[in-house]
């Protein structure tokens, strides 16, 4: 129910401190032309982020500029466009003028002309043009291969690459992920709905507890903040009896894999000595990048084909779905929690804000002190979030 900020944008009067809670917001004040002008907290952290919105059409646009920024390499103004889109995000009302947000932080410059034209034509000419790109095009098909990174695109893109079936080039070499990425393309760009992500928490379960009965598994990524589908499923798994983590990753997935249910998986570690590194965004828990072969539901028994896929004579049965499992020792589990959860633009804003407010490095380890050298434990998101003297955010509200 919005109606509290319409009664304050047409009475002039201050927004309720619940509502300023949720949008983080400083003071509100009304200028001669009875416009309001909204002081949104700049962090995204520091804001509340529901998962549906009142700009989609704006938000869609600004995220899209943003995305050619980094595909082009400009980090510093995909940065600027993400976080225009992230403020929006969290605004209750639908934007009338580009003006109404003009003193919103990272809405002014570049972006106003982008909610302007929305507004005025409902098209962005910039979004428009990136339609007719063969470079954007090209490095935005490139990049959606899973294990294919910007630097990678380009270098193939500069190759003469164009099209999926010009990486079976003898000339190009492609890592195992890649050459994964490649052979399920079709499948992993389909989205995860959450029944799906649900069946897959159930195989990866079933595998895990064969091995520790009373294992902790928990899925973390957008289907914790109440995504209805993603591009893969994310688990965080946990035991406050260290030794029961041990090995247990390798034992879980070769016995999937003797089962037939893995299509490809990496494990890795990465050290723990950089863990504490400024801005590095994950982390060095041990980590399973795979693709499952999730089982099709039986459409042959009666009643079981309204909304499951569809089978014919001759299709397989099963479908590839990317899976990332996590294995963190119990006194991190917190840290990993708030750090896998996302989305991607909170993390960089609750490191952001941990650093430059703070002066505390967070990750998915844990908070540290480098002024007093030494880690600040943590049992649980709430106490992170009070230990950085932020307002809990729960995580259907992360979606910034
Ligand atoms: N993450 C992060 N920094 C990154 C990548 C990921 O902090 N560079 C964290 C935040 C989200 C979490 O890991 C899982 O990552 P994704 O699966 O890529 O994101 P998602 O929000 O789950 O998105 P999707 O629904 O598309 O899977
Ligand atoms: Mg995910």
């Amino acid at each position: 129910d919005m109606s509290w900020f319409t009664e304050s944008m047409s009475s002039g009067q201050p927004v309720p401190v619940e509502a300023r809670h949720r949008l983080g917001i400083l003071e509100t004040c009304v200028s001669k032309d009875t416009d309001v002008l909204l002081t949104v907290a700049p962090y995204a952290c520091q804001r509340q982020t529901p998962l549906t919105h009142q700009n989609s059409e704006i938000i869609d646009a600004l995220e899209k500029l943003g995305k050619a920024a980094a595909l082009r390499g400009s980090e510093v103004r995909s940065l600027a466009f993400t976080r225009a889109a992230s403020v929006l995000k969290s605004l209750p009302i639908r934007l009338q003028s580009a003006d109404q947000a003009k003193n919103l932080p990272f809405c002014g410059g570049h972006c106003q002309t982008v909610i302007q034209e929305i507004l005025e034509d409902g098209v962005c000419h910039e979004v428009e043009a990136l339609q007719t790109n063969e470079q954007y095009q090209c490095m935005e098909l490139l990049t959606s291969i899973f294990g294919v990174g910007v630097h990678t695109a380009e270098r193939w893109y500069k190759d003469g690459v164009r099209k999926l079936s010009d990486l079976d080039d003898p000339n190009i070499k492609l890592t195992a992920d890649q050459r994964a990425g490649v052979t399920h393309y079709t499948d992993l760009q389909r989205p995860v709905t959450r029944e799906k992500a649900d069946r897959v928490q159930h195989l990866i379960k079933n595998a895990l507890h064969r091995f520790v009965p009373d294992l902790e598994v928990t899925m973390t990524g957008g289907f914790r903040r109440g995504k209805q589908q993603g591009h893969d499923v994310d688990f965080l798994i946990t035991h406050p009896d260290g030794e029961a983590l041990s090995g247990l990753l390798k034992k879980a997935v070769d016995w999937m894999d003797s089962q037939g249910l893995l299509l490809y998986h990496h494990t890795r570690v990465r050290s723990r000595v950089q863990a504490h590194r400024r801005n590095v965004p994950m982390d060095g828990h041990e980590t399973c990048y795979a693709i499952v072969a999730l089982p099709n539901l039986d459409t042959s028994k009666a009643g079981a084909g309204v909304g499951s896929d569809v089978t014919f004579p001759g299709a397989r049965a099963w479908r590839a779905v990317r899976v990332d499992l996590v294995v963190t020792p119990y006194d991190e589990y917190a840290f990993a929690l708030l750090g896998w959860t996302g989305s991607k633009h909170f993390e960089r804003e609750l490191r952001r804000f941990s650093w430059h407010e703070k002066n505390l490095s967070l990750n998915s380890h844990g908070l540290y002190s480098t002024e007093k050298q030494c880690s600040i434990p943590a049992t649980s998101e709430e106490e992170i979030f009070a230990l950085l003297g932020l307002q809990y955010v729960p995580p259907q509200y992360r979606n910034a």
